[in-house]
């Protein structure tokens, strides 16, 4: 058995793909060249080659989570300066259908090492960056590979939490994020609203959130993931609290769409600036997405915000913020500048780790694709 078929059935179309882990999550990468060109049939290639329809992913390549469900598609940009293009589909689970409004910072990670892995850029000697525009957002990003021998090694010493082992630091830093989805940092025109007689801050710092405190849920902040996924009446409060902060936010209404995401803020337990558990939007997140946290992470130093738990004005500069959630912490590095009380954030940067899982080919029902 070599891995090649002899006699593949023509059942299956076969397109190349492969299987990326970024930071946390996991996507099924596809180079844009690779897919149908009309973006109908090619979201029908998707759906069937992830199982868009069942709730398990039998029938598929996704992982029946929301984040281990997602699609990477990467071609050359054409915008100067920018090596390429990627753009982001969450595949929303059972719903048969992919959402495009959201980028996905740990997905993102993994972009740099499948664009040098497919020859997309070419490698420099020690490190290389890659210079990636997220298509969905328009926002920029470098990341920075470690190439020692001319190719993307993925053998280090960073750990990330949430990932067990260690593998080679993948440096991202983020240009222009603020307002990515929404138009402006804080979407609202405040720094603090009230939807639902709850306190929150309205913030798109890369990924547009809504931070409020677990104690004004009702909740410590402690729970585990879990837990949080089984109290029905919560989570059917915070979904009445999106719907009308979504719409406050310019987002329309977001019943169908996966942002803005939503945090829970408390005090910080093992000695970080802050602990946070998120939704994603319905389902808990194990950890935290990346733009999620640095989203989070500004609300935190930002005066007047309910996430702003330890009353603080931070000066002009880079601060660092722990960022803990259910499985560990996350630090961000913000560049702050402020104009009056408001911050505003010249850039963020922060580590991940990333890894090619698979290669192949997926092998998609062809009458799933042209009925
Ligand atoms: O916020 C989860 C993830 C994400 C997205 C989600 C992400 C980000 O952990 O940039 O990374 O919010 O759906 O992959």
């Amino acid at each position: 058995m070599t891995g090649v078929l002899a006699a593949p059935s023509p059942d299956l179309l076969a397109i190349p793909c492969v299987l990326m882990r970024g930071g946390t999550s996991k996507a099924a990468f596809f180079l844009a060249s690779d897919l149908p060109a009309d973006p109908k049939v090619r979201d029908l290639a998707i759906l069937a080659a992830m199982d868009g329809v069942d709730r398990r992913q039998i029938d598929g390549l996704g992982g029946a989570n929301p984040l281990t469900t997602k699609v990477a598609i990467i071609s050359l940009s054409q915008q100067p300066g920018i090596d390429v293009d990627y753009l982001f589909g969450q595949v929303v689970i059972g719903e048969s259908r992919i959402d495009y409004a959201p980028t996905c910072g740990n997905i993102l990670a993994a972009v740099g090492p499948f664009a040098l892995e497919t020859g997309l850029v070419p490698a420099q000697p020690g490190e290389t960056k890659v210079g990636i525009r997220m298509v969905n957002t328009g926002s920029l990003c470098d990341a920075i590979i470690q190439t020692p021998d001319g190719f993307a090694t993925y053998e280090g010493e960073t750990a990330i939490s949430g990932v067990p082992g260690t593998s080679a630091p993948i440096r991202l830093r983020f240009r222009d994020i603020a307002g990515s989805t929404c138009g402006s940092l804080f979407p609202t025109g405040k720094v603090a609203d009230t939807f639902c007689g709850v306190e929150v801050t309205c913030v798109d710092n890369g990924m547009p959130v809504v931070v409020m405190r677990a104690e004004s849920l009702g909740v410590t902040g402690n729970e585990t993931a879990r837990e949080l996924d089984a109290n029905t009446s919560l989570k059917a409060r915070i979904e009445e609290i999106r719907l009308a902060a979504g719409a406050a936010m310019g987002l329309g209404d977001v019943r169908a769409k996966v942002v803005p995401k939503m945090t829970l803020v408390s005090p910080a337990v093992n000695g970080g600036d802050i602990n946070t558990r998120t939704f994603i939007p319905r389902v808990c997140h194990d950890a935290i997405g990346v733009l999620g946290a640095v989203s989070v992470a500004t609300a935190c130093v930002t005066p007047g915000s309910p996430a702003n738990l330890q009353g603080e004005v931070p000066l002009s500069g880079v601060r660092r913020v722990s960022v803990e959630h259910p499985t560990g912490e996350f630090t961000v590095a913000l560049a702050i500048e402020f104009e009056g009380a408001t911050p505003q954030i010249r850039d963020a940067a922060l580590l991940r780790t990333a890894r090619r899982l698979f290669q192949g080919l997926a092998s998609i029902r062809r009458k799933a694709v042209y009925p």
